[in-house]
């Protein structure tokens, strides 16, 4: 009998009948994605936590004892009964002490599929039972993004549900500017489970009917060979003065929309002065781009005027915003489009972004799915999420975020379940002396993950393979009933088991649970779901016939959309949630929070750290760290498919060969990376689908220091920078890092895998 389940990286089939059942993609998937047929493989058994575990010096010295040993010492194991009294009573103990807002329960992370075992909403749900916590705003994905679109065209949920369907891009589109590519690698995963993968079929579909790809950026491999794109070699992070460039030709050229800007859009007229620099005396000119992009200015015209000519979109990756300032590429994106004046046409304006994942550009709606609720958190204080490093360092410190000055709280707690902030944050060692702040850090994880090993008590969870639960992420087309396939791995346990078990003894069991066991709660959240839904017109069976049948697919949309139609049709009738209605080509709320690195209107500020900068060291190096091809973050980073794109077991750095050769290494060679924050072993891949200057080690690679502090592993956040994206969004900003790489004879092998001495 087949059976299904769901993953962040697509839905797979199994026979329920098989003594150890295999993982298949879903028959109906066009281009199914390789990484979720490893969620059975027994490598991975090697790092699953089998016990509730307690740092030995905290068991025997109670709070605070000896944090700088985190990651250093041995485990004592416990059973399930002294692991959750022992849980309660510092929870009780640290809330009595210091109140609810000294406990840190953000727990940034992906976690798994599954909409009841969704560890942040169990956590959350957990920490607002016994009276609440700091949380975290924002993502590592999207923290400037999430911050300044609502003030200039909407959030981005709202965006994402509107982005211009594949179709229409096929037969529409004429010329597609990308800054970042579309990296369908990164396309093979949805939060929450993607459904059909599309993007790599919709690229070719787009090829296919003649449209023309231009591949703005450092890299080319982010988009299919098959697009046989033009690759403009561009600077890292200097994408903003190339977009104002292409404005300030459009503009020199009047070929800039004027009826589109004055009826869609606010503030085009006060941006103008900047552009042609009757401000600060800077025109942005082709020639002044030119030296900050490396870019001749001779072929930013000719891109301006075909881009003014045609049918034309702009997209930009997300990895633009995560970089220092990078609030400007997303508004100087929409900015760009908007002078062209095709947003709302098909097959023209913006996309923010198209790659990323498998959600934009999906033919399906927006709906909530199975929503386990999380409760209201009494606690007011939060930290935009990739903040952490600083609210541990400078607790009682005051910080700006999105025009409102904030204070860090004073952190006594952390909880975490379902991230990775050893995978997830920059400046690794830095994030090690924050991480001494707290006198508890409690993780639940399946995995002896680099968090996890840091911790002070670890709770052994179950993965989505070893218990049940419903697959639905937002924008995807199937509802699936993910059926348990393995028994649970030694003690692990759900999360809902192991916070119900702590719940009893803090006394707000029945606050938590509402007297339903896991069973009771499928049928219960899938009924409230399908009441919804159906104010909506969306049907879908009873429970207990969605159980057996394994999938619901929710058909398409009625018709393909395109971004803004209605809007560009009627901006009176159907006004965008910006304060004005309309596109803000100028921000009068931004301006007014007067912030030296965000004003009213796209800018180009200078990065931190970049190749244009004249501190550059000449061998300096621009280090990208994108998302992994053969993993999700650090999930599954031991299966055999993460391991066959590693050399001698170490994570590789991409070097175009010019910047091999000038170092004397060559392809597969072992060398160290470093700058003034870190250092790790990585071995070389040479592939000219880099531009000179750049490197690339995508993130993933467990970390796994020596006793110096090396990493072993090729892990890049021991090397990335840990500061806002500006003081309006205050996102991540790891794109922004200079190193240096030079040979080295260590060639030490890594064992990030192996789970911490247990006694
Ligand atoms: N340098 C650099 N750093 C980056 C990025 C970058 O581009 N460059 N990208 C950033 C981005 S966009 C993101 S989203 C983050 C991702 O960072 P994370 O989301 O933190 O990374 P994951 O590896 O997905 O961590 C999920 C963890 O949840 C665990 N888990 C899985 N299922 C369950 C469960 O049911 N219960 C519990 N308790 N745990 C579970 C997994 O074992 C894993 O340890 O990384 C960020 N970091
Ligand atoms: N397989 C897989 N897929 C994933 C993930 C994963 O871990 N694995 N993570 C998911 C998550 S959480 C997210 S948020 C998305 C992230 O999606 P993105 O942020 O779009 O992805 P990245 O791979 O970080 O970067 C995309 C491309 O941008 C290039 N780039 C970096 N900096 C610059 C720059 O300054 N200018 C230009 N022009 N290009 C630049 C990178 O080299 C890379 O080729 O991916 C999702 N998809
Ligand atoms: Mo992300």
């Amino acid at each position: 009998m087949t059976r299904y389940t769901a993953s962040h990286w697509g839905i797979y089939e199994f026979d329920e009948t098989e003594t150890s059942p295999k993982l298949r993609p879903l028959r109906s998937d066009p281009d199914p994605s390789m990484i979720g047929l490893y969620q059975l493989d027994e490598k991975l058994l090697e790092s699953r936590v089998a016990r509730p575990a307690i740092r030995k010096s905290w068991l025997e010295h109670g709070p605070g004892a000896r944090p700088e040993l985190r990651g250093k010492e041995p485990f004592v194991q416990v059973e399930w009964a002294e692991a959750f009294n022992i849980v309660a009573t510092e929870l009780k103990s640290v809330i009595k002490e210091y109140g609810n807002s000294a406990i840190f329960g953000g727990s940034y992370g992906w976690a798994s599929a599954g909409r009841f075992h969704h560890a942040q909403s169990q956590v959350h749900r957990f920490l607002n039972c016994i009276g609440g916590y700091v949380r975290h705003t924002g993502s590592y994905s999207l923290g400037a993004a999430h911050v300044i679109l609502p003030h200039i065209a909407g959030t981005v949920s709202d965006l994402s549900a509107q982005h211009t369907t594949w179709d229409v891009l096929a037969e529409h589109t004429k010329l597609f500017v990308t800054f970042g590519g579309v990296p369908t690698k990164n396309a093979q995963s949805s939060p929450g489970g993607a459904g059909h993968h599309r993007v790599g079929p919709g690229l070719k579909e787009m090829a296919r009917k003649g449209v023309r790809f231009v591949n703005i950026g450092p890299c080319n491999d982010n988009l299919d060979a098959e697009c046989h794109a033009e690759w403009i070699h561009c600077r890292p992070n200097a994408d903003v003065a190339l977009m104002l460039a292409l404005a300030w030709q459009i503009h020199a050229d009047d070929a800039h929309d004027r009826d589109f800007l004055a009826r869609c859009t606010v503030g085009f007229e006060k941006f103008l002065p900047y552009l042609l620099g009757e401000q600060d005396g800077i025109a942005k000119t082709p020639e002044w781009a030119s030296r900050l992009t490396g870019v001749p200015s001779k072929r930013i015209v000719e891109l301006a005027r075909e881009m003014a000519e045609t049918r034309t979109i702009v997209n930009v990756a997300w990895s633009l915003q995560r970089a220092h300032n990078g609030e400007q590429a997303f508004w100087m994106a929409i900015t760009l489009a908007a002078m062209l004046g095709q947003i709302g046409l098909p097959g023209g304006g913006f996309g923010v972004g198209y790659g990323p994942m498998n959600t934009n550009g999906s033919p399906h709606r927006q709906l909530s799915g199975p929503t386990f609720s999380q409760k209201e958190n009494p606690v007011q204080d939060y930290i935009p999420c990739a903040r952490i490093a600083d609210m541990l360092l400078n607790p009682g410190a005051t910080f700006p975020h999105d025009g409102k000055l904030r204070t860090y709280p004073d952190i006594q707690l952390i909880y975490w379940a379902g991230g990775n902030p050893y995978h997830h944050h920059q400046d690794l060692n830095r994030l090690g002396r924050a991480w001494q702040k707290p006198r508890t850090i409690i993780v639940h994880d399946p995995f002896w993950t680099a968090s996890a090993k840091r911790a002070d008590i670890v709770l052994p969870v179950t993965t989505a393979m070893e218990r049940d639960d419903i697959g639905y992420a937002t924008q995807e087309g199937f509802l699936v009933a993910m059926r348990q396939i393995v028994e649970p791995f030694a003690d692990a346990r759900s999360d809902f088991d192991i916070f119900s078990g702590i719940a009893e003894r803090m006394g707000v069991q029945h606050n938590f649970t509402e007297g339903r066991n896991d069973t009771e709660w499928l049928s219960y959240l899938y009924e409230d779901m399908r009441a919804r839904w159906k104010k909506r017109d969306v049907d879908c069976p009873d429970f207990e016939t969605f159980w057996e049948q394994g999938l619901v697919d929710l058909g398409e949309h009625a018709s393909p959309r395109i971004m803004f139609e209605a809007f560009r049709s009627d901006p009176a009738k159907h006004p965008l949630k910006t304060p004005s209605g309309l596109i803000e080509i100028f921000s009068g709320t931004i301006a007014s929070f007067d912030l030296s690195d965000c004003p009213g209107h796209a800018a180009w500020f200078e990065p931190r750290e970049w190749l244009g900068s004249t501190n550059a060291a000449p061998d300096a190096l621009h280090l990208l760290s994108d998302q992994p091809a053969r993993k999700l973050h650090s999930q599954l980073d031991a299966s055999p498919y993460s391991a066959a794109g590693k050399v001698g077991g170490r994570e590789c750095i991409y070097m175009n060969p010019a910047d091999a050769e000038a170092r004397g290494v060559g392809h597969h060679d072992t060398v160290e990376v470093c700058n003034g924050r870190g250092r790790c072993l990585a071995a070389v891949h040479i592939t000219d689908q880099i531009m000179r200057g750049v490197v690339r080690i995508s993130t993933g690679a467990w970390y796994d220091p020596d006793e110096t502090g090396l990493d072993l592993h090729g892990n890049p956040n021991v090397l990335t920078l840990d500061i806002g994206t500006s003081s309006l969004g205050q996102g991540c900003a790891a794109q922004t890092c200079l190193v240096f790489v030079r040979g080295t004879t260590n060639t030490r092998s890594p064992n990030p895998f192996k789970a911490p001495e247990l006694l």
